[in-house]
């Protein structure tokens, strides 16, 4: 039943008063919202774009709810049932999240301009987001169980708390880029999402480490490859169909740098980036690190998930002319990310004086960078930026140097990573049909004066 609530009383009004609702008059909100949740939505609040709320937030339970707001609810009994709360309702508004560009609203995906990325550890607003399907209705942390299975000598099922008793938790500064980051460069365009610059992120992740878990489980000896999976929802809403569902190789799987992680800079996980448990997988595809994490499944072949098979996150195996149409057989499956970097400071566009500091973050798979060189005179001289160390394997690189122009003037910055075996970033790269691992320089206009 609906308490005395002025709020809804006002909103309720202000709706007889558009006189949309002329069916509905009489209802009370609480009866309007449980006869059809997504109408009154959007009758309570105009054209609204939440991402994933229809739906979700009708049938989200309490900790969910809490979750997506950002705070406990004290007045939740009196929420009629399928409200959506109004501060969620606002168009583009990503909770908690600030200052990223939003490519798309189903699945959710939004990127970060390179300026947001400034810092060394990204705080969780300006966590880019790539979704392949729906949120999980449930993101309860303390009912969340974690499957470890497939071909292990001790299957097990544990809960988050097991996961803090059971292991040894650590924080590491980790890396995630999708592999699609820089698609919108390529040309003849590659489809999907349309990223620029910022499908990447170094936050700071608490939790275990997968090789722990998975040595605890007891790894078979003709285990090739893990296979991860997840709560989030298809598309389709189709509940037998699976939204993502990848993999890496058990030899990757075992390494040192890999969490299952249940905090993102000494907080519980963001909803859009998996909470309450995900993995993280530094310097492979993004793809690798699955969010709303439920189970890992140890397999003797390669993992033949969705998105895990045909030209998914695949490259060809030559290079190919822009355009070439490439057969399936051809694809290879993409293991760790090119070197690459990213200028964070100044922004591109910025108005600047004749001196300045530029500064960035490189990194380079499961590598890591020896040397950054920036250039101002579009690639005729380059000079060595002062380099840091990674804060733990898996981070990326922080870099800054000064630049003194002669006059004043339009100047392109570009920046260069070389990493530890070599590899420099390109100024061009050949094209690739899915439009992946696009590594060129960044490269930041700027006006002197
Ligand atoms: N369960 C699940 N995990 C997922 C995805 C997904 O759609 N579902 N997207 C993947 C992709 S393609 C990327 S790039 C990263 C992005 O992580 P983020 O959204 O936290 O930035 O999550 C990965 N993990
Ligand atoms: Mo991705």
């Amino acid at each position: 039943m609906l308490g005395f609530n002025p709020e809804f009383y006002i909103k309720q009004h202000s709706i007889r008063e558009r006189g949309k609702m002329t069916d509905n008059n009489d209802k009370t909100p609480n009866e309007f919202f449980s006869d059809n949740p997504e109408q009154a939505d959007k009758e309570f609040f105009g054209r609204v774009s939440y991402p994933d709320r229809r739906g979700f937030l009708a049938k989200a339970g309490l900790a969910t709810m809490g979750a997506m707001v950002g705070a406990t609810i004290p007045f939740h009994r009196n929420m009629p049932t399928g409200l959506i709360p109004a501060s969620l309702a606002q168009d583009n508004v990503l909770v908690g999240k600030n200052g990223l560009t939003l490519l798309n609203d189903r699945p959710v995906n939004a990127e970060t301009p390179p300026e947001f990325l400034d810092d060394n550890v990204t705080p969780i607003e300006r966590h880019f987001i790539r979704n392949n399907g729906l949120l999980p209705d449930n993101m309860d942390a303390d009912s969340w169980t974690l499957t470890i299975d497939g071909l292990v000598d001790n299957p097990m099922e544990l809960s988050i708390a097991d996961l803090r008793s059971q292991f040894k938790v650590h924080t590491m500064s980790l890396v995630i880029e999708c592999g699609g980051n820089g698609r919108s460069f390529f040309d003849p365009p590659a489809s999907g999402n349309q990223w620029t610059l910022g499908a990447v992120a170094c936050s700071e992740w608490t939790g275990v480490k997968l090789k722990d878990v998975l040595k605890k489980a007891g790894v078979q000896s003709n285990v090739v490859y893990t296979a991860h999976h997840g709560a989030d929802l298809h598309l389709s809403g189709d509940e037998s169909k699976t939204p993502i569902s990848r993999g890496v190789p058990i030899d990757k799987a075992m390494t040192d740098n890999i969490l299952i992680a249940f905090e993102m800079n000494g907080k519980p996980l963001h909803p859009m980036n998996g909470a309450p448990l995900r993995l993280v997988v530094p310097g492979w595809p993004g793809s690798t690190s699955h969010k709303w994490l439920k189970r890992i499944e140890l397999r003797d072949i390669v993992h033949d998930g969705p998105k895990m098979t045909g030209k998914s996150y695949r490259v060809p195996n030559r290079p190919v002319a822009p355009g070439e149409k490439v057969e399936t057989e051809d694809f290879v499956i993409i293991e760790q990310m090119p070197v690459k970097s990213l200028i964070t400071f100044p922004a591109n566009d910025a108005d600047i004086g004749k001196s300045t500091q530029v500064r960035g973050h490189a990194w380079a798979g499961d590598r890591t960078i020896k040397r950054l060189d920036i250039s101002y005179d579009f690639g005729k001289s380059w000079q060595k930026a002062k380099l840091n160390k990674p804060v733990n394997s898996g981070a990326w690189q922080n870099w800054q140097a000064e630049i003194t122009f002669d006059q004043a003037g339009y100047y392109e910055i570009w920046a260069r990573a070389t990493d530890s075996k070599g590899d420099m970033q390109p100024f061009a790269i050949d094209w690739n049909p899915k439009g992946y691992l696009n590594n060129t320089y960044h490269r930041v206009g700027v006006r002197v004066s």
